[in-house]
């Protein structure tokens, strides 16, 4: 296994996969490659090589960098999945994906495609702000994850939950990384400035601060956007981990009131994970709802802690909390 430097434009300086002489080509996880569009928007353009280790500098003019920040992001996905919840790769068969950067001009999207089984990525506004960022990375390379196990729709009920399993997974994958330029925190693209002021994309702690998603759910959520309709499962992971109420983690404070009133004790960010991970894994499929996740995660919390354990109450208590019951 070969390790060259990522000069990042958000994580700083990193180690990234890369193979002799000189590629962004992970060989220590699946073969990862990481290539260049040089704002193309269809094909893979080329594969990021050089004529030495060192990718990017840190500025979004290096068109290395942005390739260095998808590289870490998706070995950090890599290694989160398989070091914490056993699964090598998105399909749990050892093989990587691959990444994109540079589609388009001034494209402010990425998105994972079933098609490529790859991850694209657009250089954000006057092409300065990639949106290559660890969750952002960790997000799409999660929808892979998804489409390869429960499969949940993207549309409807379905939608909101599969879009929330990428919030809740980019999540964590920032925290694991202990990255120091890119703590964890329960925010979505914070660094990619993708509204030009500074704010996040998506908050979990109140999701409802973005200002158009819910934090509970409601008869009627599942036709609205998925990347609002994931509020509630996003409150729901945000308070089984945390708690309900206000509280500061990594230097970033929150409030999470609950919509019954009734407060919450988290059971910490590691447990919640593990809880949607089997969940997705082995009770969801691809027209869960609402009431089919609740049902799921109690039956896993059930296996995993017992039926009389703090953390199936915790379960309960925090869907009860998003106005997801009995
Ligand atoms: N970046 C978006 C997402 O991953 C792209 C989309 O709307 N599917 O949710
Ligand atoms: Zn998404």
């Amino acid at each position: 296994i070969h390790n060259g430097t990522g000069n990042t434009q958000y994580s700083g300086q990193v180690t990234v996969g890369s193979a002799p002489s000189y590629t962004l080509t992970d060989t220590g996880r699946g073969n990862h490659k990481t290539y260049n569009l040089n704002r193309g928007t269809s094909g893979t353009g080329t594969l990021f090589s050089g004529p030495d280790d060192v990718w990017g500098d840190g500025t979004p003019q290096n068109l290395e960098t942005a390739g260095a920040d998808a590289a870490y992001g998706a070995g950090l996905t890599w290694d989160y999945f398989k070091n914490v919840h056993g699964r090598s790769g998105i399909r749990g068969d050892g093989v990587g994906a691959y990444s994109r950067v540079h589609y388009g001009n001034a494209y402010v999207n990425a998105f994972w495609s079933d098609a490529c089984f790859c991850m694209t990525y657009g250089d954000g506004a006057n092409n300065t702000k990639p949106l290559t960022s660890i969750d952002v990375a960790a997000h799409e390379m999660t929808h892979g994850i998804t489409s390869n196990t429960a499969g949940l729709v993207y549309s409807g009920e379905s939608g909101g939950l599969n879009e929330a399993t990428s919030d809740i997974f980019a999540a964590a994958v920032e925290f694991n990384a202990n990255n120091p330029k890119d703590v964890g925190d329960y925010l979505v693209g914070e660094k990619i400035d993708i509204r030009g002021n500074g704010t996040p994309l998506r908050y979990m702690d109140k999701p409802s601060r973005d200002g158009s998603s819910k934090d509970a759910w409601y008869s009627g959520i599942g036709s609205i956007d998925v990347h609002y309709s994931s509020g509630p499962a996003n409150h729901w992971f945000y308070l089984l981990s945390e708690g309900s109420g206000p509280k500061t983690v990594n230097g970033v404070s929150y409030d999470s009131p609950t919509s019954d009133g009734l407060p919450v004790t988290g059971i910490g960010r590691e447990k919640a994970a593990q809880i949607w991970f089997k969940a997705l894994t082995t009770k969801f499929g691809s027209s869960t709802n609402y009431a089919g996740a609740r049902t799921g995660t109690l039956a896993v919390a059930g296996e995993l802690y017992g039926t009389t354990s703090a953390e199936y109450k915790a379960v309960a208590d925090a869907w009860a909390g998003v106005n997801v019951g009995t």
